[in-house]
């Protein structure tokens, strides 16, 4: 696949299914780093932003009292919407690029490539893993639940978006930087056997070798290659504006480095960025990261 290619970003200025508001600014303060520019200075050609309309209400149906999932509707009617704009830019032989929005968008983004990829191979960075179920959610927030849906367990309204379920195998997921499990999730990695490199595996491998280990996984025998970016994977220090920020994540060069080998391999078909909240902070910090892991990602290299 050329290294070159021809990008569209997806803005999702979503953020109810997260536990706070702020997220569905991220779009707009990654943008504003100067991305776009950027990307095209690396010789990609960039299409015209695409901006799926969320549902941003929290008037009415906001918590679903049967299935005790916050803002069920909204995540579900955003994530359809999503799912639609991503299938068809991987369909064309476009690169998807979703700038979300809380985690929850994942849903959407991954249904849609799921339509065009029938063996899509997932790296899910995060400081969680986002495997909660109704059944095991401590919040009733669905950005914690959206690797599981996608893997088909969870609410039907979920798993059932954009075609059928499950839209991913557990043994093509990679999560890499996880430091803050539920039990239940603990429970769902251990039952699925899904590939899980915590930041304890990072410490003691190092992150070249974890990234070899997690594009064997993901990028072999798959027939495309997603990339979920919770920012909330990099530490705090150099990520602050984010809604559930956990001590000791990845460092800044660790995050870079993962970015420049993902690159290096030429797999990536996709990717998404989330969870960026520039009302945390003042200075725009973690939206500035943001757009420089995703050049990165998409070639931009130090010499
Ligand atoms: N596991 C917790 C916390 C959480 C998940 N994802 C984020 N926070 N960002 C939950 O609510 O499911
Ligand atoms: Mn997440
Ligand atoms: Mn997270």
């Amino acid at each position: 696949m050329s290294r070159l290619k021809t990008i569209t970003v997806v803005n999702v200025p979503f953020d109810l299914g997260a536990g706070r508001r702020g997220a569905a600014l991220g779009p707009d303060a990654i943008l504003n780093t100067g991305l776009i520019p950027r990307l095209t200075s690396l010789g990609h050609r960039v299409e015209p932003i695409r901006t799926v309309n969320p549902q941003n209400t929290t008037a009415g149906n906001s918590v679903n009292s049967l299935s005790g999932l916050l803002h069920l509707a909204e995540v579900a009617a955003t994530n359809r919407e999503l799912a639609h704009e991503t299938a068809a830019i991987a369909a064309s032989g476009g690169f998807p690029l979703v700038l979300g929005g809380d985690h929850s968008v994942a849903i959407g983004t991954i249904s849609g490539l799921a339509q065009v990829h029938r063996k899509l191979g997932v790296i899910w960075f995060d400081a969680h893993s986002d495997l909660n179920t109704a059944e095991t959610t401590p919040s009733g927030n669905i950005h914690g639940m959206s690797l599981s849906a996608l893997l088909g367990k969870g609410h039907d309204l979920l798993t059932g978006l954009g075609g059928p379920s499950p839209k991913l195998r557990p043994e093509h997921v990679v999560l890499i930087g996880v430091r803050d499990l539920d039990p239940g999730e603990k429970a769902l990695i251990a039952a699925e056997g899904i590939r899980c490199f915590t930041m304890h595996d990072i410490d003691r491998l190092g992150m070249a070798k974890v990234m070899e280990e997690a594009l064997r996984v993901a990028g072999d025998r798959t027939d495309g290659l997603h990339i979920s970016f919770d920012i909330d994977s990099v530490d705090p220090y150099e990520a602050p504006g984010t809604g559930t920020p956990v001590r000791g994540g990845l460092s800044y060069r660790e995050a870079h480095l993962a970015m420049e080998l993902l690159a290096e391999s030429g797999l990536v078909t996709s990717a998404e960025l989330v969870e960026v909240n520039p009302t945390l902070e003042s200075d725009n910090r973690t939206a500035k990261l943001a757009a420089e892991l995703i050049c990165s990602l998409l070639g931009e290299t130090i010499l």
